[in-house]
């Protein structure tokens, strides 16, 4: 059974990519390389809630390189060299301590489409990714029906729009660690917004302390599945912000040069593939739809 599963896993996903994939273009966004090498990538951070131990980094030809945590930074950089809706499916190693081995959710490689849209505002994200949701999940359930039947998943129809809360409104119902409370309380996606993160997302002008992005969770326990938000485009912003964060400006020299005279205003988000498969399968743990596992503190065996 095991090996049928990988199997069904693995049309599963690749009828979500073929699926994704098609829909971006359809929209009109331009599909980019990855990137995997780079001097500057997403800090992914602070965050008082990140395990991540360590950024991968190698050493080559004198040059001090990181593996991509995100593709963030690179989106902007496109965006500002004129392409207006972009997306990627790139590989993204976060070096997660092992303790993060029994959440289900956490890898420490996996793929994320990333998009970003210039001029984008969260609403526009928001109405590309419920309509993406809703046709990702028909979609499976009708190429692979039978895989689905034998995995025992039945996934429920849902309506637009998600419903939505601030993070605090989450807070106070369901505690610090809201998320997968709330995730079990709903049987459909839905949106958290406002969240304190990394130096791109954009703080509210009109309400300092309060922010521009979101996150969208799965229902049933799966917990999150997007992140995104309205980026800081005006260099002052960006600079200001990277020095409440205490991070090194230097490591982020080529990015700041060419935010010297200003990013364009965008919005964007990023999913991992790996989630989505496994809310759509109901697969217990995250690693279980890889065929590659890549699950904090397990041993690597291919
Ligand atoms: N992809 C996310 C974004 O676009 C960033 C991340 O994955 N940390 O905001």
């Amino acid at each position: 059974m095991e090996s049928r599963k990988k199997l069904m896993h693995a049309k599963i996903t690749s009828e979500v990519l073929r699926y994704c994939t098609d829909f971006f273009h359809r929209k009109g966004f331009v599909q980019l390389m990855p990137v995997i090498l780079s001097p500057i990538t997403d800090p992914l951070g602070p965050d008082p809630g990140s395990t991540v131990i360590k950024t991968g980094e190698i050493e080559y030809l004198g040059q001090r390189l990181s593996l991509t945590q995100s593709m963030i930074l690179h989106k902007q950089i496109a965006v500002k060299q004129g392409i207006k809706k972009l997306f990627i499916i790139s590989p993204n190693v976060r070096l997660e301590s092992p303790a993060r081995k029994e959440s289900g959710k956490h890898l420490f490689e996996f793929s994320q489409l990333d998009f970003e849209i210039e001029g984008g505002k969260r609403e526009d994200v928001f109405g590309l990714m419920e309509e993406l949701m809703k046709g990702t999940v028909e979609h499976v359930k009708k190429e692979c029906a039978d895989e689905l039947h034998i995995l025992g998943r039945t996934l429920p129809a849902f309506s637009s729009p998600f419903s939505c809360y601030t993070t605090h409104e989450l807070e106070e119902k369901y505690g610090a660690d809201w998320e997968t409370a709330a995730s079990l309380a709903h049987s459909a996606p839905f949106w958290a917004l406002c969240h304190r993160r990394e130096f791109y997302d954009k703080e509210d002008p009109a309400e300092p302390g309060h922010y521009r992005n979101y996150d969208l969770i799965y229902p049933e326990g799966f917990g999150e599945a997007l992140s995104g938000a309205e980026r800081e485009y005006e260099y002052e912003r960006i600079i200001a912000r990277i020095g409440k964060d205490r991070l090194d400006a230097g490591r982020y020299a080529a990015y700041l040069e060419l935010a010297r005279d200003g990013m364009l205003p965008s919005a964007g988000g990023g999913f991992g593939i790996e989630r989505l498969v496994r809310y759509i399968t109901g697969a217990k743990h995250v690693g279980d739809v890889q065929l590659f596992r890549r699950v904090p503190g397990e041993q690597v065996i291919v």
